[in-house]
Order: structure tokens, then sequence, then C-alpha cells
């Protein structure tokens, strides 16, 4: 079976790479897609978020990454995709996820699942690792080491 793990990944976290890996083990083929979600303004381009998606996922070979535009339904439809795999961390996850997962349904027939996140990741979140690295903080401990030293470029490019 085919699965698709799609998200922002503005940057791609150690709490998302956990769900992409316990994917990978679960589905024969694996699509990591860098989508839209059209609440947030993104730090890092989509092709800037999908190479460093590309480097984290490297040495999983069912895993691949790709860009997404448009409707994360038509995307399946047209790739031939059998399920979405989500995260999830808290309550308030599950209400977004919830809501997507019935809209996909309702648009394609499409499932979804979700997976409960590793709890050693379950604070993660990309929009507090952009907040704690405009302000100085270390995130080295949240990412890969490749994405810790491309937020440190764009920090350093966004402070001139
Ligand atoms: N541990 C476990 N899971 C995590 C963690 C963590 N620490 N952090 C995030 N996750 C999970 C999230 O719960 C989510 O399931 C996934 O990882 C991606 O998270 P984000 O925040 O990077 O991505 P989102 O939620 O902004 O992505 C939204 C999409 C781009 C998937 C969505 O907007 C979409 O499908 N867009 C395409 C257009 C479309 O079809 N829109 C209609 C949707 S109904």
């Amino acid at each position: 079976m085919r699965a698709i793990c799609p998200g922002s990944f503005d940057p791609v976290t150690h709490g998302h790479l956990d769900i992409v890996v316990r994917a990978s083990r679960m589905f024969d083929e694996v699509l990591v897609a860098v989508g839209r979600n059209s609440a947030k303004n993104y730090l890092f381009s989509p092709d800037e978020r999908a190479a460093m998606l590309a480097d984290a996922t490297s040495e999983l070979p069912n895993v691949r990454v790709d860009l997404l535009d448009g409707l994360l339904v038509d995307y399946c439809r047209e790739r031939e995709i059998d399920v979405i795999v989500k995260g999830l961390r808290f309550a308030g996850d599950f209400e977004f996820e919830l809501q997507m997962a019935q809209m996909n349904f309702a648009l394609s027939g499409i499932e979804t699942i979700m997976l409960p996140t590793a709890a050693k990741w379950a604070h993660l979140s990309s929009t507090m690792i952009r907040e704690v690295a405009k302000l100085g903080g270390d995130v080295t401990q949240f990412v890969t080491p490749a994405v810790a030293e491309r937020i440190r470029g764009k920090m350093a490019t966004d402070n001139q």
C-alpha cells in the first residue's frame, strides 16, 4: 500500500520524522508531501522545506519527498495513494486533523490514519522552533544538524 505524510514542515522536526519513520514501516511506499496551509506564513520556501526533508529521510529507501500544489485529495487520486498518515500531539491537533480527515474523506473517500506522537517529541512544533530560533535559542536537540544549519543561515540573513 502507498501512503502520504503531508504537512508544512517549516521546518521538519524530530516529531515529523518519527511519524514518517513509523509510516515507512507500515506501508510499502511513503510520499512525504510539502503542502500549503493557507492559515500559515512560511519561513522557508517549498523547495527549501523539501530539500531539508529529502536530506532527513535519505536513509529510508521507501520514502520519497515531493511538493504538493492544490488539493491533497487530487494529488492522492492522481498518484493512487491509499492512505493519508498524520501525527497527533494533543487535543487541538485532534480537532483540526479530524475535520481535515472528514473533509478529505467526503471529497474522495480516502482514509486518514493518525499516529500518536512519541512522548519525547510531543512538545515539538515547527512554530515553536522558529520562535525559539528567532529569539536566539538553541534548537539543535529538536531538528537534524542540517536543518539546524539552515535555520542558522536563515536567521543570519533575516537579521542583516
Ligand atoms: N509529533 C507528531 N506529529 C507531529 C508533530 C510532532 N511533534 N509535529 C507535527 N506533527 C504532525 C501534525 O499533527 C500533522 O499531522 C503533520 O505532522 C504535519 O504538521 P505541519 O504543522 O508541518 O503541517 P500542517 O498541519 O500545516 O499541514 C497542513 C497540510 C499542508 C497537510 C494541509 O493544509 C493540506 O492538506 N493542504 C493541501 C490543500 C488541501 O487539500 N486543503 C484542504 C485540507 S481539508
